[in-house]
This record gives C-alpha cells, structure tokens and sequence, in this order.
C-alpha cells in the first residue's frame, strides 16, 4: 500500500500570510489524518486561528475527530475561530470518517458513493452537534479537501484529470478553480494497492 498526497496554499492576491493551513499527519498503528483549516477573516489574525487548530491536531493525530474539534474549539476561543474538516482514514481497513464544521470543500472521486457534509458551525465560536460520517474506499480513490477560496463548482467539474499525480492535481484545481479574492488550499490524497 502506498499514500501519496499533493497540497498548495495560495494567500489572497495582496496578502504574503495565509489564513488557510492544513495538517496531513499519519499516526500509529496505520491511520492517517488530513485536515484543511480556514481562519476567519484574513492575515495574521486568521492564521493564528488556524495554526491553534493546526497544533491540536498535530499534537494527537491519532484522537477521536470529534475530541480533536472539541479540543480546537477550546483552544480557538479568543481567536478570530475557524472551519475546518478532518479526514481519518483507517489504511488496513480501506475505512475513512469525515467530520467538518463551516465551509470547507470535500469532493472524493471513487466508484462508491462518498459525499460527505459538514455542519454549520464556527470553531471557537460556536460548536455544533459533530457528526461523524464513516465510508469504505477503494484503492485508487482520490480526497480532496479544499477551502472556500477554491470555488465549489470543482464537484462539477467533469474534466478533471484523475491520472495526475496528488501533486500536479492540486495545483490544477487551484488554477482552475481557485478565487483571487481569498486565502485558497487544495489537499489532494490518494491511496494505492
Ligand atoms: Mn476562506
């Protein structure tokens, strides 16, 4: 089995800091965790948001999502807060969960159907009731987990080219789909046999 992922974070145009970050953290025995984070507003303020959440997750990647929200929603509070989404896979399994809460893109190409949604919410602010969605995958699938500076017509588009690497893919998407106009992450996962 191999795991290979693709990431790009584009500050809106006139910014040099992101308020955007992501984690991608595996962790034992044979999980992995993918997180894309959206702090409010934008600059530095937004971006020490995101990078408290960012260190909840890398501190524990292996914790139970809705601990590691609750976890972020505590350490947010007094920050401008946050969305964000998590993807949890479980490799010998073939398992993945997804939790997200506020406007975070997730768009999974696979035969299955794997179309998860988060709640509304801001961490730091206001936690709704998490919700946990569990799918089996197939080797060969790719995640994509992107924010809302990449526009969400991306779950339309029937171009995209899925034999590109994780890395070529998201820098594709954000070429084709990212907005100026704000702070823009794509990570792209993939599993294989
Ligand atoms: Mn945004």
């Amino acid at each position: 089995m191999s795991i290979s992922w693709g990431t790009v974070v584009r500050p809106k145009t006139g910014q040099t800091v992101s308020g955007d970050t992501f984690v991608i953290a595996p962790f034992a025995p044979a999980g992995l965790q993918v997180c894309v984070i959206d702090g409010l507003g934008g600059g530095v303020e937004a971006a020490r948001a995101a990078e408290a959440a960012a260190e909840v997750i890398r501190a524990h990647p292996g914790d139970d999502p809705t601990q590691l929200l609750q976890r972020s929603h505590h350490a947010l509070h007094g920050t401008r807060g946050a969305v964000m989404a998590l993807l949890t896979f479980d490799l010998p399994l073939r398992n993945v969960t997804y939790m997200g809460v506020g406007n975070i893109g997730v768009q999974v190409y696979s035969a299955r159907s794997i179309k998860p949604i988060s709640k509304n919410g801001i961490i730091g602010y206001r936690l709704p009731h998490l919700l946990k969605l569990a799918y089996s995958y197939n080797f060969g699938d790719t995640f994509v987990l992107y924010s809302d500076g990449v526009s969400s017509r991306l779950n339309l588009d029937a171009t995209i080219n899925l034999a590109l690497s994780p890395q070529s893919l998201a820098e594709r998407i954000l070429q084709l789909h990212g907005k100026d106009n704000d702070d823009a992450t794509v990570v792209v996962v993939r599993i294989t046999e």
